[in-house]
């Protein structure tokens, strides 16, 4: 890429250079995932849990057209108090953001893009956008997958939420080569709830493994990303009834609303937040929490 485009916070840049661990971290959740302030609250304190597991994070966004790696806390205060306001920013929203000079919240792909041009390869959030249900009508599939596909950064999720259909999503990500990997499961995760019933492609238990698989992948020169799904935390998961029918209303609201395209996700978001009572809202950080400390854990062992 062209110098210019990119701008690395010094700490980003300094532990790039000498090669050690750094975890991306995404802006949308931010922005579009949460309320004001919690969201400002848990972009900060999962920076901390990067932190104390030993890697500098670099949470990643478009600051005045800057795709920009590492961000100062006035401008993760700026995403998270704009909240809506910031457009959500996938990979084909990035000329026009750039060249308008303007602010962007990145999603699970944009965020792969930022940090593998950056110099990143792993990457921390709560959940990865999927195939949604319906999609063989509404041809609605996140570019998340498709990023994963291509763009060579591991993506440390509690799964996908079954607002998605999660056995289209797995077989999108089968078809294009993207290696699932379960951390301690042989369940693929539904975010809020541990179990959703269908299975991961491989199962590791430690970050030296998960580190292992990344490096020999990376090394036989196969494109693309993998997806490494950690379970919610056991005292933090919903109740699956619960979740299901808080889902499936949801579902029917988007659609008598006639919500579609890139602002379904966030609608169904914050419909299951105010049907759970908050109580999603909660389990949503604790997840992210979870999977930044096992982000910088694999990164920790990518560095050795
Ligand atoms: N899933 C969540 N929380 C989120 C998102 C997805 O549980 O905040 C966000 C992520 O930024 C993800 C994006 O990359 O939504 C996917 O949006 P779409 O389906 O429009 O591609
Ligand atoms: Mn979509």
């Amino acid at each position: 890429m062209k110098p210019g485009y990119l701008i690395l916070a010094p700490e980003v840049r300094a532990a790039v250079e000498d090669r050690r661990p750094v975890v991306a971290l995404e802006s949308t959740i931010i922005a579009h995932g949460m309320p004001f302030p919690k969201n400002v609250e848990t972009a900060l304190r999962v920076e901390k849990a990067v932190r104390d597991a030993g890697a500098v994070p670099a949470t990643c966004a478009i600051i005045a057209g800057k795709l920009k790696a590492g961000l100062s806390a006035a401008e993760i205060e700026l995403l998270g108090k704009e909240g809506p306001a910031i457009p959500k920013a996938s990979r084909r929203d990035l000329p026009y953001l750039v060249s308008q000079e303007k602010n962007g919240a990145t999603t699970v792909a944009s965020t792969m893009i930022i940090a593998h041009l950056a110099g990143i390869r792993i990457f921390a959030t709560g959940g990865i956008g999927g195939v949604h249900r319906g999609a063989a009508t509404t041809m609605d599939i996140s570019a998340d997958l498709q990023e994963l596909a291509h763009t060579p950064v591991a993506v440390v999720s509690a799964g996908a939420k079954s607002i998605l259909d999660l056995g289209l999503t797995l077989e999108y990500l089968e078809t294009f080569g993207v290696p699932v990997i379960g951390y301690q499961t042989d369940e693929f995760p539904a975010f809020y709830t541990r179990r959703s019933g269908f299975g991961v492609d491989y199962r590791l238990d430690s970050p030296a493994d998960i580190a292992k698989l990344l490096k020999t992948k990376w090394e036989m020169g196969l494109q693309g990303g993998v997806i490494i799904a950690n379970p919610a935390p056991e005292e933090h998961q919903l109740d699956p009834d619960v979740m299901n029918r808080a889902i499936e209303t949801a579902l029917a609201d988007a659609d008598r609303q006639g919500v579609k395209g890139k602002a379904i996700t966030p609608f169904l978001l914050a419909a299951i937040e105010k049907l759970t009572g908050g109580r999603s809202l909660e389990a949503n950080i604790e997840l992210v929490l979870s999977n930044a400390s096992l982000g910088a854990a694999v990164a920790v062992e990518m560095a050795h």
